[in-house]
């Protein structure tokens, strides 16, 4: 067995991973990173679009933004749709300058995965078998077998950046980990297409056909969403099916302006609402999906991924400047007060603009009862100056907490 070394393992090479170790080794903490499958794969999967400004800014102390700062799209305001009705959230003024920003999960990881290749910072690509150990004794290890040899990585901590599905969550204790999950009885469909976007701004649009979403990537880059039963498949879709699906759910000006065309990507995504207590055992730390999932209505996945990210790169490195570990039991408090406000307003959008009256019961209602609160709850905030404020404040996502010192 090959031994090797390096003060942060990094279990994953997704956003989180990767934005972890550049901001790591830009103050000189050494890390390697281990990631199951290749780095086109990583790219090939095509997920958020919106970032916050907290990750943006992150992406800069990271020194990463060029890309970002130069192609990324600025958005000041977004849209819900509700039956046709349109009401503009006016980002910028209802929260006093904060904007967000569109750029694709895609590039931020390419750009990340460019800056680390630059760097020479190390990357197990198709490391397989990845096991953390003693991640509660001051000296744990990480094992895996990468190109036909079998190693063993030392290390001082063990970040866990490995999705929803990684080895890391499962490595803290079941006694000592709380679950808490919602599943919801739909997707989404997402459709992505070379087609110039029907609206300069994003329009989340409710209908009684159900959930649609138009989102883009660039001005030539369209992105489009569905609400599906759960017993769809991809194949069951045509793209001309979603076409015209999605110009029923739009409003009607917007849908005159939908420019149809092949699609590039076609692909389901079940909604779940996951959280897991605590994200911290030992000397292992979960970040991003590894320990939390939202349903993808508030765009706040990629962007909770950013804010562990933020608070554990504050953590170490004060650990590594002080020699005082006491900083890294503040690490899931600070991570978990952030998180569960994603989490609500992440489930209160995806309830207030999906269709649940297939579903039998919700909250202990009928489909039909919650429908129509949800409908006085869109009503309500969607006419209220202060309403629209507290949807905007949290779109464009709540400031990140600071590290307490001693
Ligand atoms: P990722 O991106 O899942 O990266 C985890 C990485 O860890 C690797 N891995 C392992 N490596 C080594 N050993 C193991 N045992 C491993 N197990 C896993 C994986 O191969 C992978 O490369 O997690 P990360 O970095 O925390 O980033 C989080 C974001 O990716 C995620 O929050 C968002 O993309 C969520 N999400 C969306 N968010 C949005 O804001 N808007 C969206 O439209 C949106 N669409 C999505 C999504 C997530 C999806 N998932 C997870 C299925 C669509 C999908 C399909
Ligand atoms: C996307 O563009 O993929 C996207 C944007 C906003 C969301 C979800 C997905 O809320």
């Amino acid at each position: 067995m090959k031994t090797i070394q390096t003060q942060v393992a990094i279990i994953g090479a997704g956003p989180s991973g990767l934005l972890l170790g550049q901001l790591l080794a830009r103050k000189g903490i050494s890390n390697i990173i281990l990631e199951r499958v290749t780095g086109d794969y990583v790219l090939g999967r095509i997920r958020a679009g919106i970032l916050e400004q907290g990750f943006a800014d992150l992406v800069r102390e990271a020194g990463v933004s060029e890309r970002m700062d130069a192609e990324g799209h600025v958005h000041e305001g977004v849209e819900l749709a509700i039956n046709g009705k349109r009401t503009r959230i006016d980002l910028k003024g209802l929260t006093g300058g904060d904007e967000v920003v569109c750029y694709g999960q895609v590039e931020i990881t390419r750009d990340l995965m460019d800056a680390r290749r630059e760097a020479g910072l190390e990357t197990y690509y198709e490391a397989s078998g990845v096991q953390p150990h003693d991640v509660k004794s001051d000296q744990p290890y990480l094992t895996f077998d990468h190109g036909g040899e079998s190693y063993r990585l030392d290390c001082d901590f063990i970040a866990g950046c490995d999705g929803f599905h990684g080895v890391s969550r499962q490595t803290i204790p079941e006694d000592i980990r709380t679950e808490y999950e919602r599943v919801y009885p739909f997707g989404w469909l997402g459709l992505m297409a070379d087609t110039p976007p029907c609206h300069e701004e994003l329009i989340y649009a409710k209908s009684e056909r159900g959930f649609a979403l138009a989102s883009q990537r660039s001005p030539t880059r369209s992105r489009y969403y569905l609400q599906v039963p759960l017993t769809d498949k991809v194949e069951d879709w045509s793209d001309e099916a979603f076409w015209e699906e999605l110009k029923k759910r739009l409003p009607a000006e917007i849908a005159d302006k939908v420019v149809t065309g092949p699609s590039i990507e076609k692909s389901i995504a079940p909604l779940r609402s996951f959280v897991c207590e605590p994200m911290q055992y030992g000397n292992l730390f979960l970040v991003g999906d590894a320990a939390h999932i939202v349903p993808p209505t508030g765009a706040k996945g990629l962007n909770l991924a950013a804010s562990d990210v933020a608070a554990l790169y504050r953590i170490l490195t004060r650990v590594y400047d002080t020699g005082d570990r006491r900083y890294i039991e503040q690490y899931s408090e600070i991570a978990l007060r952030r998180v569960w406000h994603g989490e609500r307003f992440s489930w209160w959008m995806t309830n207030m603009l999906h269709n649940f009256d297939q579903e039998v019961s919700n909250n202990g209602l009928d489909g039909q009862m919650f429908e129509r609160f949800m409908k006085s709850e869109a009503d309500y905030f969607l006419n209220s100056e202060n309403g629209r404020r507290v949807i905007a404040e949290q779109y464009v996502g709540l400031p990140y907490e600071e590290v307490k010192e001693y």
